[in-house]
This record gives C-alpha cells, sequence and structure tokens, in this order.
C-alpha cells in the first residue's frame, strides 16, 4: 500500500469524463471551472515560512496579538532560504499565485534599518525573485512585534512621538509597494492591520479611535502622490487578539466605514470574527457598497489561532458566495495561517490547495438550477439537490485541475515535501 499514490494519467482522464457527466446533470460546464479557478491569483503570505519571524537584526520583539506556536525543526533563517522555500512550494500549487511579504522580511544586509526608513531597495532581493518566477508582490506594513507597540497601541497610541514613527513606517510601506508594483508589472495590495487595544476594560473608546482615523489619514494622504493603481490598500479588522482581549480599536464596524469613506479595500479575515458569524453572509452586503474586497483564507479553531486552511465548510462557503454572485473578481485572495508545529512546506501545500480547492467547489455549483427552484418556491428541492452536490465527484475534477497545471494530484505531492525536508530542511540547524 502506498497512501500517497493517485491514480495514473489515463485513470484521472477516465474519471474526469465521468465527473463532467455527472455535473452537467446539473448544468454545469466542469472545462470552464477549471480554466476559471486556475486563473484566480492566491497570495501566499511570507509569514508561514518562519513562523512568522521576520529578518530584522535588532528592532523585531515577540508580541502583538498573534503567536505561531510548535517547535518544527526547519524554518527559514534568511531570504535566500525562504525564496528556495518558495520555490518548492511552487512548483506543488496548481493556479495563479503572488507572493505576500510583510515589512520585517526587509532585507538590509546585516545594518539595522528602523522601520520607518525602510525603502524599496530592501526589497530587492524579493523583487528580483518575483520578477524571475514571473509572480506578483502584495505587502503589509509590520505594525507588530517592535519595542514601540509593546504598549499595545501603535498608530492609536496616545503619545504623539510613537504615532508619528507608525505613521512614517505606514507611509515607507505604501512607498515599497507602489516601488512593487511597478517593478512586477501588477498592482501590489498593500494590507494596514494594527494590533491595537486594551485586555481590560478601557475608560476611554473614543480617543483612540479617533487618533487611529487621524493617523491613518496621513498615512492615506492624497498629497504624497502614491499611485493608487499600483499601490492598493485595504485595512483589516478584528474582533479581539490576545492582550486586547476587551477592546480593539481597529474594528469591524470602524474599518467598515473607514475604507468606505476613503475608498480603501477592506480586508476580511477569516478568524476575526466571532465563532457564530458567518464571513460568506457578510460578502453579499458589503458588496453593495465596495468595488473590492480582501479575503484573508485561516482556521481559527476556538479562537484566531491562524490554523493552516482546510477545504471546510466556512472557506467553501465563502467562495460558494462568490461564484454565485459572479463576484470573484472583486476580491484579492490571500492566505493567512501560521503553524510552527508540522513541517512549513506541507503547511502551504496543504492549506493553499484548501483554498483553491474551495475557489473551484465555488465555480462547480449549479446556482442556475438552485435559484430557479428557490424562484419557483420549490425549497425543498433545492435543499435537497444543494444535498447532493456534496457526494459529487468533485475529487476527479481536482485531480485534473491539477495534472491540466503540471502539479501532483491527491497527495502524491507529499514525498516531494518529504525530499526537500530531508535533502535541505533538516540541514538548517
Ligand atoms: C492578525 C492579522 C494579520 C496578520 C499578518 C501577519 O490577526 O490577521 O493579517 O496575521 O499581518
Ligand atoms: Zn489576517
Amino acid at each position: 500500500m502506498n497512501p500517497y499514490a493517485a491514480a495514473d494519467d489515463t485513470q484521472i482522464e477516465k474519471d474526469y469524463e465521468v465527473a463532467k457527466d455527472a455535473y452537467a446533470t446539473v448544468g454545469v460546464d466542469v472545462d470552464a471551472a477549471v480554466d476559471a479557478c486556475l486563473a484566480v491569483p492566491i497570495s501566499l503570505h511570507c509569514w508561514q515560512v518562519d513562523d512568522v519571524g521576520g529578518f530584522e537584526i535588532s528592532e523585531s520583539t515577540d508580541g502583538g496579538g498573534i503567536m505561531a506556536t510548535g517547535n518544527y525543526p526547519g524554518r527559514a533563517r534568511n531570504g535566500d532560504e525562504a525564496r528556495g522555500d518558495f520555490e518548492q512550494v511552487l512548483a506543488l500549487l496548481p493556479g495563479a499565485h503572488k507572493l505576500n511579504l510583510h515589512a520585517f522580511y526587509a532585507e538590509t544586509g546585516g545594518q539595522t534599518v528602523a522601520r520607518d526608513a525602510l525603502e524599496p531597495s530592501h526589497f530587492s532581493g524579493w523583487m528580483d525573485w518575483a520578477n524571475a518566477a514571473g509572480i506578483g508582490l502584495d505587502f503589509n506594513p509590520t505594525y507588530f512585534a517592535h519595542p514601540n507597540a509593546d504598549d499595545g497601541y501603535t498608530l492609536s497610541h496616545a503619545n504623539a512621538d510613537i504615532r508619528d514613527f507608525w505613521v512614517r513606517h505606514g507611509i515607507a510601506a505604501r512607498r515599497i509597494a507602489e516601488h512593487m508594483g511597478r517593478t512586477v508589472g501588477q498592482p501590489c495590495i498593500n494590507n494596514h492591520w494594527v494590533p491595537d487595544g486594551a485586555k481590560d476594560s478601557p475608560a476611554d473608546r473614543f480617543g483612540p479611535r479617533q487618533r487611529l482615523v487621524e493617523s491613518y489619514d496621513r498615512i492615506f494622504d492624497d498629497a504624497l502622490g502614491i499611485d493608487a493603481a499600483l499601490c492598493v490598500d485595504a485595512v483589516e479588522s478584528k474582533l479581539f487578539g490576545i492582550g486586547s482581549e476587551d477592546y480593539v480599536v481597529g474594528s469591524m464596524e470602524f474599518y467598515t466605514g473607514y475604507a468606505l469613506t476613503r475608498k480603501l479595500v477592506q480586508c476580511l479575515d477569516l478568524g476575526h470574527y466571532h465563532p457564530t458569524e458567518q464571513v460568506s453572509d457578510k460578502i453579499s452586503a458589503l458588496l453593495q457598497y465596495h468595488e473590492k474586497l480582501l479575503i484573508h483564507t485561516s482556521r481559527p479553531i476556538r479562537w484566531d489561532s491562524d490554523h493552516v486552511v482546510l477545504f471546510n465548510d466556512d472557506v467553501r462557503n465563502v467562495f460558494l458566495e462568490l461564484a454565485r454572485g459572479k463576484a470573484l473578481d472583486r476580491v484579492y485572495v490571500a492566505l493567512d495561517f501560521f503553524d510552527a508545529s508540522i513541517n512549513r512546506i506541507a503547511a502551504y501545500v496543504i492549506g493553499t490547495r484548501a483554498t483553491r480547492k474551495a475557489i473551484l467547489a465555488g465555480l462547480l455549483d449549479p446556482t442556475q438550477v438552485l435559484q430557479g427552484l428557490e424562484r419557483d418556491g420549490k425549497l425543498g428541492q433545492k435543499l435537497a439537490l444543494m444535498e447532493e452536490q456534496r457526494c459529487m465527484p468533485f475529487g476527479a475534477v481536482w485531480n485534473q485541475l491539477c495534472r491540466k497545471a503540471g502539479t501532483p494530484p491527491a497527495a502524491s505531492w507529499i514525498p516531494e515535501v518529504e525530499r526537500y525536508e530531508r535533502d535541505v530542511l533538516s540541514h538548517r540547524v
């Protein structure tokens, strides 16, 4: 028995033909779904590669309300190791991708460079690599894991010097993102998330929110002349974090208002809501007003734990909703998880392929038939057909998609990850 073996090409072709017939009975064009799925870019977060550590010489500290747990050996220690890992990861992933960098992955040649002094040149290694690999880049200012974030406040800090420092960092990040967009020839999505908030019962909830507006207004000031076609800014809300259980300055309501009034992209992270909230249900509401959204796929277990994404109902329902609303081109899709307890290459491959599977599942939905039944009041029939979709031969379509993209089907990528661990990762001690 070989648990990682996949069917051979001939069998995959045969299974695919059978699957196509099955989906045709509910009016789904499977070939078109496969092509559309492969074309959706997924932005690979760089921070799973080293457990959200970053490459700074002395600035970084722990904290900021996010935490990777585990001690699995082999994390990348510098840009070259990380880029090698991404090449291995990308070889196992079907479809279009981008790489999503955080500012503290700057390469400063052994020099300490303050976050507010970062420049595009500190990312030239990444830009050269992206151009050689033919993929786009996204970016994030790093407003956490820093002495100036230790109080739990950054852009909304009561101290003006600390606020100014982070405003300068935010502006530096926008200039870097603009430069990246120009250099790689496609827009760079620049996502702003701050950890600001209070552990317990703040007496002033208005003040920090007002200061956050003022700081962001300086960062997003038109007078800076940053090209919005190259640097596409997004803002990410959160419900709570470690150390900000009671109060998060940048809440959902805060950012919905802010993004709409400032014409920014709103970012929805699947780990940033109460467990009974459905992110999938927010999409059709927000897209009445927003042009675009940014989605961070993640998997919260009991809290915003950032477990590796799986092909579960939460992720499926997001892409089902987007497919049903013909709105896949109105979202930027990015990953956000970090697990330091398993092989990190495997973590990337599992989570990215799960996200791609969810996109495919959405595109294979018999939306027209279901909506027709609903219009006709045949709600029982609609529910029954929805339920039957779970038993459709999805795996056969997925395997063909992997083959079409020249990547290993099913679990047959695992031996390659084991080989890379043996040859590369296990030597990092
Ligand atoms: C934190 C946010 C944010 C970060 C990354 C590292 O809760 O989800 O997106 O995970 O910026
Ligand atoms: Zn996120």
